[in-house]
């Protein structure tokens, strides 16, 4: 973070922080070449949705995080994007869960498998986690899909049957649905295929979402245990966002 020259007070510190921490990354070789794009489409949608968590998005958070905790085989699934911005907080998560996290990527290499691979390593070392990290040997696939797109870990996705997966692709989600896992989607966009098919979405932004499971997690408070409708709040959403523009343009 040493070359990051913005001060904390500036009014866009925080969006500037993460595309930094992108930038950063890609230098690495973390990401996707379409990483930034699908980035600028989120903070397009975190603009509508005023770049704060809104209560559909904490009600989800909170369902989520409940099915996490009563979940047989939870997993946690992180792409480029989602390892750059939330890899610590994730990494957390998964220590307080005790399940196993997978890097889990759509533009699949193996040069990029083996830079997040060891970024998470060395999340792991700095902050003393027991963490399964999966991903660099898988085993399994994913029916339904082709290509390396349907690779992933038998004692990771493959037996989960609650995934978290962060910014994921409509498609791979739609298989993993077809599973029969319970699919924790995080997107900042309510009308994308994979906000559709979730079976809980979050539309809020990755490193919000992250941080507030890890805050809430010791808290028996903030778990619902309450059937939870995700076409129906997605729908709460998108009123939230069509009731702002209206007060922004009146
Ligand atoms: O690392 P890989 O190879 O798995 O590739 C990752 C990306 C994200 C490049 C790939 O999955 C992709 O192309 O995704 P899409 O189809 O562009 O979808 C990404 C979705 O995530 C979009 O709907 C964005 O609105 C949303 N999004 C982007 N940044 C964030 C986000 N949602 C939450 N938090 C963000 N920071």
């Amino acid at each position: 973070m040493e070359d990051f020259a913005a001060d904390p007070s500036h009014p866009r510190y925080d969006s500037l922080l993460k595309r930094h921490l992108l930038e950063s990354a890609a230098q690495k070789g973390m990401l996707a070449e379409s990483a930034l794009i699908a980035h600028g489409r989120g903070e397009a949608y975190d603009y509508l949705i005023g770049e704060k968590t809104i209560e559909t998005a904490m009600t989800a958070t909170k369902h989520a995080l409940y099915r996490l905790k009563i979940a047989n085989n939870p997993v946690i699934s992180v792409n480029g994007n989602t390892t750059a911005l939330a890899g610590e907080e994730l990494m957390k998560l998964a220590s307080l869960l005790d399940c196993p996290i997978e890097v889990n990527i759509f533009y699949r290499t193996p040069e990029r498998m083996s830079v997040l691979l060891n970024h998470l390593e060395e999340v792991k070392q700095k902050f003393g986690l027991n963490v399964e990290i999966l991903g660099a040997s898988p085993d399994a696939r994913i029916p339904g899909l082709e290509g390396p797109r349907a690779k992933c870990c038998h004692n990771g996705i493959f037996l989960s049957d609650v995934i978290l997966v962060p910014l994921e692709d409509g498609d791979r989600c739609e298989a993993l649905v077809a599973m029969g896992k319970t699919v924790i989607v995080v997107d900042l966009n309510p009308l994308s295929r994979s906000a559709k098919m979730g079976s809980i979405t979050i539309v809020d932004e990755i490193t919000r979402v992250a941080k507030n499971l890890v805050s809430m997690f010791e808290d028996p408070e903030e778990v619902l245990q309450l059937p939870f409708d995700n076409d129906n709040n997605l729908r709460l959403t998108l009123k939230h966002i069509n009731q702002s523009l209206v007060e922004l343009s009146s």
